[in-house]
């Protein structure tokens, strides 16, 4: 199918992968471009020299469009941002902040640029700036959140600006493709249920909590230093919680305590690492290969936009079989 974001970056699904850091290398984003979405990988807090050898490794196992993201809450973005410039990444995404002052830069170098928003003046900064396209966040999404949910946040970032526009946070089926098209959406970015893939690279131990996870499993830590983030309820999130609402707890101390827990995470430790997952991972129950994944949900979409309203209002049951 077509929309202006499958036309903008060159694939054949309009589904782009979220870009987790730590999780999201060149295996997951060469998987994902291959089976026909854009594959992205996360820069994360990672060196200079593994962010260039992952993007190499990534156009030698596919030659389809790759994504790279560039987290903005890293002290290092500047050198990063330069990088991606040097290297001519085909689409940059951003993520935990405002790009701003290197859009002309990578539009220069004939990057497509794609930033991610939790709110439509950011949304409204970026189109005027000359991004190519915003990614819309909501807070079901995993990781660092913004505080609007999808629901609310894509249409009014939709009707905003001109450019195209990506949902995120809440989707990991046709149902959530549909409903995100439905709110104005031309696109989707998809990150918790990429985690169970096959060719997802991270622990067994994480993937298999998230494919446990029931609707009320995640939680948000750390809205006290104005970074939110969403992680599967675990001993790690549940402490980080408590030592939060203790006003005894030294900031240094709390600060400490986040300190690589994601990398704990995606390393094998599901009780001291942060499972950063969305409220979908309750929608997430089988492992499946990324071309499968990216088949199935655009076959169910396909399948629901051709319904009419009344009928697809007697559509109420999961498209997969529940475990
Ligand atoms: O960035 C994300 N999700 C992330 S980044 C990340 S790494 C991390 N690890 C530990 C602690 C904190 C981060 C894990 N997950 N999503 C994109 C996103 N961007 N969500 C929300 C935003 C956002 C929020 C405010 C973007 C811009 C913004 O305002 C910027 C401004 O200047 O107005």
């Amino acid at each position: 199918m077509k929309t202006r974001v499958t036309e903008l970056l060159g694939i054949e699904a309009p589904i782009i992968q979220g870009a987790m850091a730590w999780v999201a290398n060149a295996q997951l984003a060469a998987a994902v471009s291959e089976a026909g979405g854009l594959g992205v990988i996360a820069s994360g807090a990672a060196p200079l020299d593994w962010i260039e050898a992952q993007v190499e490794l990534a156009r030698s196992l596919t030659k389809k469009p790759i994504g790279v993201n560039i987290m903005l809450m890293n002290p290092q973005a500047a050198e990063i941002a330069r990088l991606l410039t040097e290297l001519r990444a085909d689409v940059i995404t951003t993520g935990a902040g405002s790009p701003s002052e290197y859009i002309e830069d990578w539009k220069a170098a004939g990057c497509r640029v794609v930033p991610v928003v939790a709110s439509s003046a950011l949304a409204q900064r970026m189109e005027r700036l000359g991004a190519d396209a915003v990614i819309a966040e909501g807070c079901e999404a995993g990781g660092h959140i913004g505080e609007l949910t999808t629901m609310a946040l894509v249409p009014s970032v939709c009707d905003r600006v001109s450019i195209p526009v990506i949902a995120a946070g809440g989707i990991a089926d046709g149902r959530g493709i549909c409903a995100a098209f439905a709110l104005g959406a031309e696109a989707v970015q998809i990150g918790t249920r990429f985690l169970t893939v096959d060719e997802c690279t991270i622990s067994d131990a994480y993937k298999e909590e998230v494919l446990k996870a029931k609707d009320s499993d995640t939680i948000v830590t750390g809205r006290a230093s104005g970074h939110p983030v969403r992680a599967l309820k675990n001993a790690y999130s549940r402490a980080a919680r408590r030592m939060e609402e203790d006003p005894a707890t030294d900031p240094a101390a709390l600060e400490a305590f986040y300190a690589g827990s994601l990398r704990r995470a995606v390393e094998g430790d599901a009780k001291n690492g942060s499972l950063m997952a969305g409220q979908v991972a309750c929608l997430v129950f089988e492992r499946k290969s990324a071309r499968e994944v990216v088949s199935e949900m655009m076959a169910e979409a396909e399948a629901l936009g051709r319904k009419g309203l009344s009928e697809l209002a007697a559509h109420n049951a999961c498209p997969r079989p529940l475990p």
